[in-house]
């Protein structure tokens, strides 16, 4: 029997060059994995089977100082890599976090010049992106921050963000990009203090963008767990938006560093919930794996971390539909929603004669209050069911 949890081009996975590319490297040791070239990474991820397509930064495919000879050999590997793998681009981002030049932020640094830099430096990665046919376009903005606020008015930074998007949505317009723009939170580090630390705060800016209709935003798991927030929750409210533009898909121990753990690793519960959303909302955009493997892992383990980040999602995939159809499941939440149509209709577009009506109205409290709402049934079954209890 064919395998049911093998991905497929139709999933919409991706990854970026930067995750399953990483070397290792963290603050207190040096890489315990060889560089490889971005053709190469291509072709692990044709290995891995079953990816829709791959991610990069500017500076993941053209190193910052490389030449144009060396720029134009770089591509052309990649595009060919790209080719014998059938693999797309499927998003673009920039990094406007490496340089030292962006030590004190990119769009919301304090010196002008590097303001004006940063911007000049997303427009030539879009460049890049569009070459590819990226039509996502990621900013997570990783050093716009602060350690001290005595450095900057923070109600300035939000206002320097929002001229330099508003500035790249006219780009993108004006170069026929069609992209869509997607902004990616995180509450701290490498900063201290992020300016933009929830998914929350995004979906607040977006609405004051000059072309608030392109952009939407990035959720990342990892992220949003870090600041202790349910991450279900700040994809719903994105979803119920229609501001999910692109997922950063990966797993973390609450209130830790940044963890980029393979997905569904650490809190299956939630990740389960996040794929039951996800699918019940039918999000159709890319899901991408933002995470890289342990830093014991050789390339090998690369490969296995790769295909357990998607087989972890199609199995939880599976299991929401087996939850979605369970009879018990399905008889309990008959049981706990109480709908009314009168009701809901009475409180819904205000008019003053249904406040009227409402107003006359008569609750027994003591009557809501004791109506059963079963919820342990409903949670130890949906255990039962993600443990494999048919
Ligand atoms: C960096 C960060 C990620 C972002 C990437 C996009 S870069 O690895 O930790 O969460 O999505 O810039
Ligand atoms: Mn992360
Ligand atoms: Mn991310």
């Amino acid at each position: 029997m064919a395998d049911p949890f093998k991905p497929t081009a139709k999933d919409r996975f991706t990854f970026g060059l930067w995750t399953v590319g990483n070397t290792g490297r963290d603050p207190f040791g040096e890489a315990t994995r060889p560089r490889w070239s971005p053709a190469e990474i291509v072709d692990l991820l044709g290995e891995v089977g079953g990816v829709h397509g791959v991610n990069f930064h500017d500076n993941d495919l053209v190193p910052i100082d490389a030449s144009e000879e060396e720029s134009a050999t770089i591509k052309r590997d990649f595009a060919g890599a790209l080719k014998r793998n059938k693999l797309q681009v499927a998003m673009g981002t920039t990094n406007l976090f490496g340089d030292p030049a962006f030590k004190d932020g990119a769009f919301t640094s304090n010196d002008a010049e590097v303001r004006a830099y940063a911007v000049q430096k997303t427009m030539r990665a879009m460049d890049l992106a569009a070459e590819f046919g990226a039509k996502i376009y990621v900013f997570w903005g990783g050093r716009e921050g602060a350690e001290t606020d005595a450095a900057k008015d923070p109600v300035e930074a939000v206002r320097r963000f929002r001229s330099a998007l508003d500035f790249l949505c006219g780009y993108s317009i004006e170069q026929g990009y069609d992209m869509r723009f997607a902004l990616e939170a995180k509450p701290n580090e490498p900063r201290g203090h992020m300016y933009f630390p929830t998914t929350g705060h995004y979906l607040a800016l977006i609405n004051s963008l000059k072309h608030a209709e392109m952009v939407g935003v990035n959720p990342e798991v990892a992220h949003e767990h870090m600041a202790g927030l349910n991450f279900v929750h700040a994809v719903a409210g994105a979803l119920e938006a229609e501001k999910l533009f692109h997922i950063d898909l990966n797993d973390q121990e609450f209130g830790r560093y940044d963890q980029d753990l393979r997905f569904g690793s650490v809190n299956l519960k939630h990740a389960f919930f996040l794929v039951k959303l996800l699918e019940d909302h039918k999000y159709d955009g890319y899901k991408h794996f933002d995470s890289h493997a342990f830093r014991t892992a050789d390339r090998d383990d690369v490969i296995e971390f790769a295909r357990g980040s998607m087989r972890t999602y199609l199995l939880l995939k599976e299991r929401a539909k087996r939850w979605n159809s369970d009879k018990e499941i399905k008889r309990l939440l008959r049981k706990i929603n109480k709908a009314s149509k009168d009701i809901d209709g009475l409180t819904g577009d205000f008019t003053p004669a249904r406040a009227e009506t409402l107003g006359a109205m008569e609750f027994n409290r003591e009557k809501l209050a004791a109506r059963p709402l079963p919820y342990e049934r409903l949670d130890q079954r949906t255990m039962e069911i993600l443990m494999g209890v048919e």
